[in-house]
């Protein structure tokens, strides 16, 4: 197909991810192929931050990590791409993806701080004492129940909530976190004079200024109105008193927040004409990095949390679930599922189980036959999201047609084990979203993050959806995702520039795509097809663990 119109031959699309345990970076030429990638790990990388998984864990649920270890992560994985001789100063446009819900505090002051940011020295030299506490809560957050319910309770409930949001409160949405610290830690509540999302922080970093939040990380916080896209009056007095003005505008996922600050042309050598693209959340991000636009498909994304999602025209958002925007077109949404115990806890029954390998962790699952001999296992190592429950592990035996007559279990031999944890996982997965109305069976299941690499878990996500599997090249679609939107952007500020209007709705998504050469970073492969037999035989699996599961819940 033929180039678009004013599309940069020579230019460079950098997406950057600003994920819960790394940093990583994909960078496209104008045909979406991949040029550069980079990836760093918090803990091994930046030590001094003493993180385990990229956080610290608290009393009481807590779960923080050290902003200034974000911004130090940063110039680390920039001066990386820079030892191996990225070319900088071709990059036209900037994006990325940050880990969806948690929040930096700048204290009064910042912003000063970061419109002077100097070259001769690091940024987190510069911005150490940029912040009104040096701890974000993240994701991993399970603190706030007392919060949500008293949100809940002012705008109306709960499904008032999810109607206005597109979600009902949770504990590590951005709303009941900033309640919190305005209850417990009043005086960084007042000395905080902006509010960002991990995405909006890093963007900020990138132009040395406050960078707009976009409309689809927005949703994650209990805060927007989903359907007019602008703080909703009512969860925003909810929450704390003077918050508005903390927040900023919010703005368009395509939207550019500005040119890159000069601190980035002199150290690493952009373009001084770099446009710095409005940061995403990481699931929005790998939403538009799998280019999920058919009703049919949904991607399961594997990483340090378990996500699945798929797109609606229409969504009815309730109790279960989370509505966002879709971050490349205005008149759709994306529906998603979050669990919070994904590959850690896998990770966790493969170093007790399989000699902290995966491939053997492999090898394991795949020693029994689909079903699991009858055995079924839920493993919390962390508080649950979906369903809501304490952190722990049960397990049952359950030979005959229903939960009523599973029994306890106390362990299982580890291949057992590790089969169980694959097969619980994704049976949960495909129940709640049939719950939640995305399609069933799926046109097709593509995969991504880290635990899509496994062959065995690959295999059990067809037999349990009953569909083909689909996967593209690299496992961090949310970088990719973000140089896609980075390029996205630059095409609907060209066409606003030939009609001389700003363009609404946006240049369509699909002219990126369709730039897309043999060997582009967008091109999915089929890598497994189900067993449709052993599909058929899960549906009462699937049955049993639903009713254990809402048993476990006290639903
Ligand atoms: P995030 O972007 O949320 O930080 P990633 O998508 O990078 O997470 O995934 C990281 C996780 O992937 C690690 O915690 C690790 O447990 C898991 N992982 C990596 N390789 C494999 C594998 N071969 N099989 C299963 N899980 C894996
Ligand atoms: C989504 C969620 C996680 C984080 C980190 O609601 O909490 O997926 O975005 O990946």
């Amino acid at each position: 197909m033929a180039p678009v119109l004013g599309w940069p031959e020579e230019g460079l699309f950098l997406g950057l991810d600003s994920s819960t345990q790394s940093m990583k970076v994909t960078a496209l030429d104008s045909s979406l192929k991949v040029v550069a990638t980079q990836a760093i790990q918090f803990d091994s990388a930046l030590p001094q931050y003493g993180t385990t998984d990229g956080v610290h864990r608290g009393p009481n649920s807590q779960v923080t990590s050290p902003t200034l270890m974000w911004v130090e992560a940063l110039d680390l994985v920039l001066a990386r791409l820079q030892e191996a001789s990225f070319p900088f100063e071709r990059v036209a446009a900037v994006s990325g993806s940050g880990q969806q819900h948690g929040s930096v505090y700048w204290a009064n002051g910042a912003r000063s701080k970061l419109q002077s940011l100097r070259p001769s020295d690091s940024l987190a030299a510069q911005l150490k004492d940029a912040f009104a506490t040096p701890a974000s809560p993240v994701w991993m957050d399970s603190s706030t129940a007392k919060q949500c319910k008293e949100i809940e309770d002012a705008v109306g409930g709960p499904l008032e909530l999810a109607h206005l949001t597109g979600s009902r409160a949770y504990e590590r949405f951005t709303a009941s976190q900033i309640r919190k610290l305005y209850q417990q830690q009043p005086s960084v509540y007042e000395h905080c004079e902006r509010i960002s999302l991990v995405s909006s922080f890093m963007a900020s970093l990138l132009i040395g200024d406050y960078a707009s939040i976009d409309f689809s990380d927005g949703a994650g916080m209990n805060l927007m109105d989903l359907r007019s896209k602008t703080w909703a009056p009512a969860a925003v007095q909810a929450t704390a008193p003077g918050l508005e003005a903390k927040l900023g505008e919010l703005a368009p996922g395509h939207g550019a927040a500005g040119k890159i600050h000069d601190y980035f042309v002199k150290k690493y050598g952009f373009s001084e004409d770099c446009t710095v693209v409005n940061w995403s959340g990481d699931n929005p991000n790998s939403f538009a990095g799998l280019a999920l636009e058919k009703p049919g498909d949904i991607a399961v994304s594997l990483g340090t949390s378990d996500t699945v999602f798929g797109v609606v025209s229409d969504p009815n958002p309730g109790l279960e679930g989370h509505v966002f925007p879709n971050p490349v077109d205005p008149s759709s949404y994306m529906t998603m599922l979050c669990y919070k115990n994904g590959s850690l806890t896998r990770q966790g029954v493969r170093d007790r189980c399989a000699d902290k390998s995966w491939e053997h962790f492999a090898e394991l699952v795949q020693q029994v036959s689909p079903g699991n001999d009858d055995l079924h296992g839920f493993y919390y190592d962390e508080p649950e999201i979906l369903p809501p429950v304490p952190a722990g592990v049960l397990r049952f035996e359950c030979k005959g047609n229903s939960a009523e007559d599973a029994t306890p279990v106390s362990s299982f031999d580890d291949a057992h084990e590790c089969r169980a944890i694959v097969e619980g996982q994704l049976l949960s997965m495909r129940a709640h979203s049939e719950r939640i109305g995305m399609p069933s069976p799926p046109t097709r299941v593509i995969v991504t993050g880290g635990a899509s690499a496994n062959q065995a878990i690959v295999a059990t996500t067809a037999d349990v959806f009953g569909c083909d599997v689909f996967a593209a090249a690299g496992t961090d679609s949310a970088s990719l995702g973000a140089a896609l939107r980075a390029a996205h952007s630059l095409l609907c500020s060209q066409a606003s520039g030939r009609d001389g209007r700003p363009h609404v709705p946006p240049s369509p998504f699909s002219d990126v795509l369709s730039n897309a050469a043999d060997g582009s970073a967008i091109l999915l492969t089929k890598i497994r097809s189900p067993d449709m037999k052993v599909y058929g035989e899960y549906g009462k699996h699937l049955t049993i663990r639903s009713a254990l599961e809402r048993l476990i819940a006290g639903m």
